[in-house]
């Protein structure tokens, strides 16, 4: 990676990889992009920063030519509750904007990421210690669109020779940028509303668990995968990756830990309710270890302490 295009880069990941990225690889050599301009997102004012939407495919292979980028890390796409709410916009958006960001990659000889999820799975799928590789069978337009993407870049790589790579993310933990219409976004916004209120209701039921990361861990995890030798990357597109996993009572838990007076009620919603149950409890990420040493430096109590205090600073 020396010069970087990022699409998406105002979502919930890209705010932060970008900061990371221009640390590493230099402001010059980042060029995020988004649909939109976020009023108080600190990305709009990169010296780089684009408008681009990644269905308009001539504006998309101009910002790569104008920057002469030779990585794409394609982040544009809906998160599964709001796909599930609109899922031919989702469609468009995953479908055609991935094929879009395959072609410029495969016009241009870009190295490409894109993320997958623990979306890609779904209630036939083993449920604990979920393998690498196992039946997917997601009954998502979220999860619909991830399998899909990870078939494509598979084939963008055997077909065409394209340096792809990409991870399942499980639920992003962060306190910089909320995310928008996740199925795991109460695992976020527990944090907002234990500062603010002391106090949450949950919209996932007890004893559903889902794999979970720390953003620092995430943004972490795409660094090194994209910088990993090629050689020994068997899966490349789709690696179940996660920091941990858990159910809503133990993040509760967790954050008594810090503030014994928290409280949590339910009120579950059932749409959020079905895609959780669809998904796996725990992955097994050992194929991800085995083929670029990942690691997550969090775990859950030292995730909570860390929300915890950044967000009160933030007040
Ligand atoms: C979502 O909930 O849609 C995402 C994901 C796990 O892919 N956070």
């Amino acid at each position: 990676m020396k010069k970087i295009l990022i699409t998406g880069a105002l979502g919930q990941i890209g705010s932060e990889l970008v900061v990371k990225l221009n640390e590493i690889y230099g402001k010059e050599n980042v060029v995020p992009t988004d649909i939109r301009v976020v009023e108080g997102n600190e990305v709009c004012n990169h010296p780089n920063f684009a408008i681009l939407d990644v269905l308009d495919m001539d504006a998309f292979m101009a910002v790569a030519k104008k920057h002469e980028v030779d990585t794409l890390i394609h982040m544009a796409a809906l998160l599964s509750a709001v796909a599930e709410e609109k899922p031919l916009v989702a469609w468009d958006i995953n479908m055609q904007g991935l094929i879009n960001g395959l072609e410029v990659a495969r016009a241009l000889e870009l190295q490409f990421f894109t993320p997958s999820s623990i979306g890609a799975f779904g209630p036939d799928t083993p449920k604990v210690g979920t393998p690498q590789d196992t039946i997917q069978r997601p009954t998502t337009m979220y999860g619909i669109t991830k399998v899909a993407g990870e078939l494509l870049c598979d084939y963008y790589h055997t077909r065409f020779g394209v340096d792809t790579r990409g991870v399942r993310f499980p639920g992003l933990i962060s306190y910089v940028t909320p995310p928008g219409g996740g199925t795991t976004d109460y695992a976020v916004q527990i944090y907002y509303d234990a500062i603010k209120y002391g106090k949450y209701v949950c919209n996932i039921p007890q004893g559903v668990k889902m794999d979970m990361m720390y953003m620092p861990d995430a943004i972490q995890a795409i660094i090194d995968l994209m910088e990993a030798d090629a050689s020994k990357l068997v899966h490349r597109n789709a690696f179940n990756i996660s920091g941990m996993s858990f159910e809503p009572e133990e993040i509760a838990a967790s954050i008594r830990k810090v503030m014994p007076e928290f409280e949590m009620t339910y009120d579950v919603n059932p749409t959020l309710e079905r895609i959780a149950k669809s998904w796996p409890d725990e992955m097994d990420i050992s194929a991800a270890k085995e083929e670029w040493n990942f690691k997550a430096e969090y775990d859950l109590d030292k995730m909570t302490v860390d929300m915890l205090e950044k967000l009160e600073a933030k007040k």
